[in-house]
């Protein structure tokens, strides 16, 4: 088999993107793809507390395990992550997974030339199933694959990430824990304690301001905000990743998830219109689990 890498490329044409990547199932990083949209060149803590303070967000802690959540308006968060960075104040949450181009629909104009024809054209309307993340440097999420088995593009507006990239093959050797998380620090590995784990497989890469970074469904990834970072992703299915995600009920997949994936499956099978699938969707944007 060959070597676990992520390719590294400047330009990329969708039907290159499908074949290579997209098919067999190989991450890319994208270098530059987005760096001349507004909202990279715009999205910061300034921009959000001008436009929106008053948009309530969600915050989340992950704490040996859990999920700590509350919610915020984001003029308040967006200081205390100035703060935070200035050396005052304690360690912000995270603003994590949130369907933003739902509540501020006006941020779409900021996206220029979003690269739609990447994914089956189910998702045309792409912003309707995108994930907003906004935190402080130094905020972790920690090892995991995203919940329905989706692929993930991933785009990067303001500061660097640094992600931890792993095959799902080795999902068995990371202690995991409930669906979809592991209890092994890629940054710190304890090879006494898993020692299966073969660290030389681990593919970090930064994925900074400008970039799209992709993850085929399954990746395990832990990702390291190296500074105030926004960002946000899209988490889609094809036919094979959805049947994938459908067969995962054998695999202890929880029943909401299977759901989720039965109706990907169909919506792109072309067996529901868009209307009636994304009104049984869209609890999954909220749900994310
Ligand atoms: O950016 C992060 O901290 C997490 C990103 C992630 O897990 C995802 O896009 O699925
Ligand atoms: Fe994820």
């Amino acid at each position: 088999m060959d070597k676990y890498k992520v390719d590294i490329v400047d330009s990329l044409t969708a039907s290159e993107f499908k074949r290579n990547y997209l098919k067999p199932g190989r991450p890319v990083l994208i270098k530059g793809a987005i760096k001349h949209w507004q909202a990279t060149q715009g999205w910061g803590t300034r921009y959000f507390k001008q436009h929106f303070p008053d948009q309530q967000v969600p915050v989340k802690r992950f704490e040996k395990g859990n999920i700590i959540k509350e919610a915020m308006p984001l003029g308040d968060y967006c200081d205390q992550l100035d703060a935070y960075e200035r050396g005052e104040g304690e360690f912000p949450a995270y603003c994590h997974d949130i369907p933003i181009f739902h509540a501020l629909p006006e941020l779409k104009q900021e996206i220029n030339d979003f690269p739609s024809n990447f994914m089956p054209i189910a998702y045309s309307n792409w912003w309707k199933y995108c994930q907003f993340f906004l935190g402080p440097s130094q905020s972790v999420t920690p090892l995991h694959f995203d919940c329905l088995l989706t692929h993930n593009l991933f785009f990067q507006i303001k500061g660097t990430k640094r992600f931890t990239l792993l095959p799902y093959e080795d999902s068995r050797h990371c202690g995991r824990y409930g669906w979809r998380w592991f209890k092994l620090d890629p940054e710190q590995p304890d090879l006494q304690q898993y020692a299966q784990y073969d660290k030389d497989k681990a593919v970090v890469v930064d994925v900074e301001a400008g970039d799209i970074l992709f993850m085929p469904s399954g990746t395990l990834h832990h990702v390291r905000s190296m500074d105030t970072c926004v960002s946000f992703n899209i988490d889609f299915h094809n036919q094979h990743s959805a049947w994938r995600g459908v067969k995962a009920l054998y695999e202890g997949i929880p029943v909401t998830n299977f759901y989720y994936n039965f109706l990907c499956l169909l919506r792109l099978m072309k067996l529901l219109p868009e209307r009636v699938f994304f009104r049984l969707y869209k609890g999954y944007l909220n749900y994310v689990s």
